[in-house]
């Protein structure tokens, strides 16, 4: 990468969920970015009608309230008998992450057919509240039966990864990232930042 100025360009991580900004700053590491959190306290109405909506809200507010380049991540759990619930009402569910746990594992105490997944939007913003780079992902599990690992954040503990026989929670995080929806996400952001930061016309618009 080759960033002319010393000065490293600051991007805001748009959102206040510690789980998230830890997976960011190590997907981040590699860049000549000073990485810093959205100021305390700041709350954005996320009303959009998909995660790519409300993905592009809090970027674009967190851009507008900073001054500084945004990325957002607007997540959350789909489960196929549920009708894809709780989707974009992943944070809403309850009030905290074990409550969301227990209500959901409570919906679904009788029911049998148990695939789910996992969906990540991200939204990159510039400081003009440009949108930048938008991209997608998704990762593919099963709602198991009761908590397990003590990893991650969230739902990681009832979302048994297809394919691996572990949930998020017993997963190490550079495992959890090459699969997660967040990660694959990511790889696909990934080349657009590069260029971005390539880019001579880009900085220099800053
Ligand atoms: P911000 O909007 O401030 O980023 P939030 O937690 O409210 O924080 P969302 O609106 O995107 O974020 O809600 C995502 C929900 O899905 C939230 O309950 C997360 O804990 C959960 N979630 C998202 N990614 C997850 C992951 O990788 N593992 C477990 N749970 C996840």
């Amino acid at each position: 990468m080759n960033q002319k100025k010393s000065k490293k360009l600051k991007l805001v991580i748009a959102s206040s969920n510690a789980g998230k900004i830890i997976e960011f700053r190590k997907l981040l590491d590699d860049f000549p970015l000073e990485i810093i959190g959205q100021p305390k306290d700041f709350y954005v109405e996320e009303n959009g009608k998909t995660f790519a909506e409300n993905a592009r809200i809090k970027a674009i507010a967190v851009a507008k309230e900073t001054g500084h380049l945004s990325l957002s991540d607007d997540s959350g759990l789909c489960v196929d008998s549920l009708d894809g619930r709780p989707g974009v009402f992943s944070s809403r569910y309850a009030n905290s992450d074990k409550e969301r746990i227990s209500r959901l594992l409570g919906e679904m105490e009788n029911i049998l057919a148990r695939s789910a997944y996992f969906c990540a939007a991200l939204c990159l913003a510039s400081p003009f509240q440009e949108i930048l780079l938008e991209v997608e992902g998704q990762c593919k599990g099963l709602i198991t039966n009761s908590p397990r690992g003590n990893k991650g954040f969230g739902y990681d503990p009832i979302f048994e990864v297809v394919g691996s026989g572990l949930t998020f929670a017993e997963m190490g995080s550079d495992e959890k990232q090459a699969r997660s929806h967040r990660g694959k996400a990511f790889a696909l952001l990934k080349p657009g930042i590069e260029k971005l930061l390539n880019s001579q016309f880009f900085l220099s618009s800053l």
